[in-house]
């Protein structure tokens, strides 16, 4: 059975590898290569074809701007089938922006710096892995400095979102709080998504006005950082962000330990390190919830919904052992009911749930890799045994689906698998975690 899935994800990864060296998320669905998606990849490709991982992560990293700026979508090709594509982007508007690659001028949660910790760790030629590394982890430090200089305007150790696709969960309930905030015009404009995917499995065409609009208000200022901090109606602190950037800021620290001679960047690195941890724990964590939360720095409130994103924070080290068993067992006790697969994407006990919908429920698959590692590191290997069962049992079922419905139960509907199929950070994070 377990050769047999990674036979078949190894399959899908191949199939989505394009000649310029980076993979696809989906075929049709998502026809170019995105941030996150990139680094799940990678750990996928270690696994069996090095020379391809190697070519992800460098793909990803050639399209960086000047600043340091890492974009969430590289336009490598001109395919017209996804909407909003680079004509309506126009990263060209920011002036440091690459003048090869066309892209989006938002990004993505900063995956890179663990993913090459992840790939060392799996390849047996380590030293022609450490070898690529040195060869691209300024790259990574740079973008983590771009974070630290320009998305902090409190100087608090914690960077903001501009954009609700720069958290990767795209239409969390979470976000509802702040569309309540907002009013913005009718598009009209020619949907791509819903000619490949259902519609009932998409966000709405208003979300979408919202999601346009906040680009609008970036592009008129050419996406200049200082004036989005200003301007833009969405600005948040999301610990699913902040947590991936504290994981990377930990991967980079040991392995420039690792390489030697730049202790200046160790010390960068430490330094923001200690203040993002404490910030962390002292302003995402809600108390009341026992969980932590997103913060809304635009209206200087924190927003209480729990989501998946809530529980990143484990595998980045940043509770304490006493916190994190109060965030286990607010997830076991809202998320881990035994008529459900874990994780839901968004409380199910929550009036916002929808099990079915995108972000708004259903169980992602990167979301619980990373969940059955922060498990596991915090002792908690039962449940983490669970999470990652579930994740196999769910892609037997159903193929590689780019989320699954949470319900044991879906009466008369017994497909559990949703939006993209064949896609690749399923494939590619199964075969590692059938391989841990
Ligand atoms: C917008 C590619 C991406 C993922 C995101 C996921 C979805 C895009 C979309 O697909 O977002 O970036 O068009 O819906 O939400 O996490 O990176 O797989």
């Amino acid at each position: 059975m377990k050769e047999n899935i990674i036979n078949r994800a190894i399959s899908v990864l191949d199939a989505n590898f394009q000649e310029g060296g980076f993979t696809i998320p989906s075929k049709g669905l998502y026809p170019f290569q995105w941030k996150w998606d990139s680094g799940f990849i990678a750990v996928g490709l270690a696994h069996y074809n090095t020379d391809h991982a190697k070519k992800e992560i460098e793909t990803l990293l050639n399209a960086q701007w000047d600043n340091g700026f890492i974009p969430h979508i590289v336009f490598h090709t001109d395919d017209d089938s996804y909407f909003p594509g680079h004509d309506f982007h126009r990263s060209d508007l920011h002036p440091l922006s690459s003048k090869q690659y066309k892209s989006t001028g938002m990004t993505q949660p900063p995956v890179t710096g663990f993913i090459l910790q992840d790939m060392l760790n799996i390849v047996d030629d380590k030293e022609d892995m450490l070898n690529f590394i040195k060869g691209q982890i300024d790259k990574v430090y740079d973008n983590h400095v771009y974070f630290y200089e320009n998305r902090d305007p409190q100087n608090e150790g914690l960077v903001y979102i501009y954009h609700n696709w720069e958290s990767g969960t795209d239409n969390s309930p979470v976000w509802d709080d702040i569309w309540d905030t907002m009013n913005p015009p009718e598009y009209t404009f020619e949907r791509k998504d819903t000619t490949h995917v259902d519609a009932s499995e998409r966000p709405s065409k208003r979300e979408y006005d919202h999601y346009l609009y906040i680009i609008d208000i970036a592009k008129q200022n050419n996406y200049d950082d200082t004036k989005i901090a200003e301007l833009s109606p969405f600005l948040v602190q999301d610990p699913l962000f902040n947590a991936m950037l504290i994981k990377s800021n930990q991967a980079l620290i040991e392995l420039y330990g690792m390489i030697g001679g730049n202790d200046d960047k160790i010390a960068y690195l430490r330094k923001n390190q200690e203040k993002s941890i404490a910030s962390f724990n002292k302003k995402l964590w809600n108390t009341e919830l026992g969980a932590y939360v997103h913060y809304d720095l635009r209206n200087e409130k924190p927003i209480r919904h729990i989501s998946s994103s809530s529980f990143s924070p484990l595998f980045a080290a940043i509770p304490s052992k006493e916190r994190a068993e109060v965030l286990v067992h607010t997830m076991m006790e809202r998320f881990g009911g035994d008529d459900k697969y874990l994780c839901a994407s968004f409380d199910p006990t929550d009036d916002r749930f929808d099990p079915r919908k995108y972000w708004r429920g259903p169980v992602w698959i990167n979301m619980n890799w990373m969940l059955y590692r922060g498990l596991k590191d915090y002792g908690y290997q039962e449940i983490a045994e669970r999470v990652k069962n579930d994740s196999i049992e769910l892609i037997e079922r159903d193929g590689f689906f780019e989320y699954f419905d949470c319900r044991k139960d879906t009466g008369k509907e017994t497909r559990k698998g949703y939006g993209g199929d064949n896609f690749s950070w399923s494939a590619a994070l199964i075969i590692d975690l059938l391989k841990d």
